[in-house]
């Protein structure tokens, strides 16, 4: 970020950041150290003295380190950022001035998280994604607390324990960490069928995105805008990427698991330090409060989505996140996300599981963040002004002045002042109803839009579902549980429960439950309406002695223009030698990385090169690994001997291009359109033993 756009947070955020450099160690007290490798002993090799007191306060910070992890969403990463509203189109709706003053660079703060796994857990596990995005506005803070899919598992949030215990590690034995497949959570779902749709979800290949840059984000709830005139519209949030929607596949991401957990994290972090900032554009669905009842499903039940053929999502503005933190535990880690802060012109609805929502994430943040004064923590504090008659607890960081902590008051002036202009009014809903435990015959439905998901996906998106349902119910022991998902999914559609059912040893069904509906929604399918770029992707070079050099730089001089990552991996760190003599500077020794960590991968001419290339194991496992996860390869000359020997090369594939020597300008066109198109999934790839 450069110094002219720095946002107010930045500069607030300024009187928080410490330096080290040129600086001496000293104690919290501010007391210079002259020794802290050596505890103050009685003689050299005598007992440690209770009054070394650099000793036991370094020792007891230490002790006191850690705070709990979140009960959920542990796993996280975030970036701070901006958020602009393209125009005032949306005034009509809301008097939400960040979302109405086109111009006003609105700072932020993005977390990503995956739900079930620890803080340690791996990056890459099948889950859902959290996409918290904290605006710190001119009027108070507002967190648009999301999700990248846009339904949720229950429809009442004193369900939420129940699942959450469900999902996580089995209690007697804590296995397994961050996975789905196991026996309580399907046992769950089994019995729990507003789960279907969510779970339509969690075995698409949205539950494993490439890159955060390259997810969507929902608010999942209806909320409601509220204008200056008090008039309410319901409202969806949606987030874009700029770099479309892209997923990884179910082997690649089990094994970047292991060679590198940090893989979403590592991403993020990258693309913000080399000035590729991500961003995605904001969108709403606008209902009419008219039109509440005009759908066959109902929109406080977040088990359902608005169907965008239906009510088209509206561009509003665009996020950007420019600046990685400073220090991940004082920003990432103590950032307390809650859906209950809103600003004026935003409100809820009576979502039964948003109203849970309401009452949780502050109670989960006294504990976590150890009392009531986190809001003073810097990550946490609003732009706008505090001022209220909040006193004492844990860790109070002002010093509240006057005599007057309390209202009405005469000693204070009446300040803190109440109302005037700007002050959040609740919107006036009637409600009325006897109280009653009960839940809404209009929540009655389950399966139709888990059938809508469904219908939507593409062939490969189909097969991909079919085999995460035979992954996890693979996984589960009872056969019981098999049987009852299997029951369940024959309510969405009979094909798919007779294909789950067939993998995983349970009697297919006879009949279908139901007729499937037979409709569809297009947006719902990563297939749909693709953004294909190669911008940002990481692409592989794979070069040994007698490579060609001038293809290596032709087509790393070429990628790298349209934006993307190159990297030439060798065998060896440092250079390797060119046909010519020429020195070839090698990014990355092959044993440090793998096939799963790149986009595409391209293998230069040299005779020499490739035939070592062809000898050595782990460059042969390179591409045919990226072949079985539909990568797109580019093999230029006597690269293409490489491909053979992984036995890609014949017949033609999908996504593999080949190039003749000379015809380097059109061997890069071509590499770079199939890299553009992230995957290859019409391949025959199961042959290949990778
Ligand atoms: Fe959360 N959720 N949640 N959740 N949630 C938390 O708050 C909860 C739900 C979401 O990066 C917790 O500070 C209940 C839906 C995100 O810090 C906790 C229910 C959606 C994050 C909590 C839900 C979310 C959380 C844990 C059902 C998508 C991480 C730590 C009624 C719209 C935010 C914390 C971050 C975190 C409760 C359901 C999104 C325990 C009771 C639906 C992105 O308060």
């Amino acid at each position: 970020m450069t110094a002219d756009n720095r946002t107010d947070k930045d500069r607030q955020l300024d009187e928080a950041r410490v330096g080290f450099q040129d600086t001496a160690l000293t104690t919290d007290q501010g007391i210079r150290v002259d020794d802290t490798d050596n505890s103050l002993k009685v003689g050299e090799r005598g007992p440690t003295l209770m009054e070394d007191f650099h000793f036991r306060e370094k020792i007891t910070h230490f002790d006191h380190e850690r705070i709990p992890e979140r009960v959920v969403h542990a796993r996280g990463a975030g970036a701070h950022g901006y958020f602009e509203v393209h125009d005032d189109s949306l005034a009509a709706f809301t008097a939400a001035r960040f979302l109405t003053t086109p111009g006003l660079r609105t700072p932020v703060f993005t977390r990503f998280s995956t739900v079930a796994g620890s803080r340690g857990s791996a990056d890459t596990v099948r889950d859902v994604r959290g996409f918290a995005v904290k605006f710190y506005t001119p009027e108070g803070n507002f967190d648009l607390v999301g999700n990248n899919m846009p339904v949720f598992f229950i429809q009442d949030g004193i369900k939420f324990p129940d699942f959450v215990h469900a999902v996580k590690p089995e209690p007697h034995n804590e296995i397994p960490q961050a996975s789905s497949a196991h026996d309580t959570l399907w046992d769950f779902v089994q019995l729990q069928p507003e789960t279907t749709h969510m779970m339509m979800w969690l075995m698409s290949d949205r539950a494993l995105p490439r890159s955060y840059r390259m997810m969507q984000g929902f608010g999942v709830h209806t909320f409601r805008l509220v204008n200056a005139e008090g008039r309410g519209t319901f409202v969806k949030f949606h987030w874009r990427p700029k770099l479309g929607i892209h997923s990884l596949v179910w082997d690649e991401t089990q094994k970047i698991a292991g060679k590198d957990p940090d893989f979403n994290r590592r991403d993020l972090w990258e693309a913000i330090e080399s000035g590729d900032f991500p961003e995605w554009e904001l969108g709403v669905q606008l209902v009419p409060e008219e039109d509440e009842h005009a759908f066959d499903f109902d929109l406080l039940d977040a088990t359902k989505i608005i169907p965008e053929e239906q009510v088209p999502v509206r561009p509003v503005g665009r996020l950007v996140l420019d600046r990685n933190p400073d220090n991940f535990f004082a920003e990432t880690e103590q950032i307390a996300f809650h859906l209950g802060n809103v600003v004026p012109g935003i409100d809820f609805t009576n979502d039964p599981l948003l109203q849970a929502r309401l009452f949780s994430y502050l109670d989960t943040q006294l504990i976590r963040l150890g009392g009531p004064n986190f809001p003073q923590i810097p990550i946490n504090r609003p732009v706008a002004e505090v001022r209220n008659h909040h006193r004492d607890g844990y860790h109070q960081m002002t010093i509240p002045q006057g005599q007057a902590s309390y209202h009405p008051n005469s000693l204070g002036g009446g300040c803190p002042a109440v109302g005037g202009e700007g002050a959040y009014t609740h919107y006036q809903e009637r409600v009325d109803g006897n109280k009653i435990r009960k839940r809404s015959e209009s929540f009655g439905d389950h399966y139709s839009q888990a059938t809508l998901f469904w219908n939507s996906m593409a062939g490969w998106e189909k097969e991909h579902i079919v085999a995460a349902f035979r992954f996890e119910l693979g996984k589960v022991v009872h056969l019981h549980i098999r049987e009852g998902v299997v029951r369940n999914l024959n309510q969405v559609d009979h094909d798919l429960a007779v294909m789950v059912a067939e993998g995983v040893g349970v009697e297919p069904p006879a009949g279908a439950a139901v007729p499937n509906h037979g409709h569809g929604s297009p947006a719902l399918s990563q297939d749909h309406d693709p953004v294909q770029t190669v911008a940002t992707r990481k692409i592989a070079i794979l070069a040994a002695d007698g490579v060609d050099a001038a293809q290596v730089e032709g087509v790393r001089t070429a990628l790298t223009t349209e934006g993307a990552v190159c990297e030439v991996l060798a065998a060896r760190d440092g250079a390797v030698r060119g046909a010519g003599g020429e020195q070839v500077p090698v990014t990355r020794a092959l044993n440090t990385v793998a096939s799963v960590l790149y986009d595409a991968v391209v293998v230069p001419g040299g005779e020499a090169s490739v035939r070592a290339l062809s000898e050595d194991g782990d460059a042969v496992h390179f591409v045919s690994e990226a072949f079985k996860h539909g990568k797109a390869i580019g093999a230029l000359g006597a690269g293409a001997e490489l491909l053979e020997a992984a036995r890609i090369g014949s017949p033609p594939e999908p996504g593999v291009v080949t190039g003749a020597e000379g015809d380097l300008e059109g061997f890069t066109s071509a590499f770079a359109a199939a890299a553009a198109a992230h995957r290859h999934p019409a391949r025959d790839s199961k042959r290949i033993p990778a």
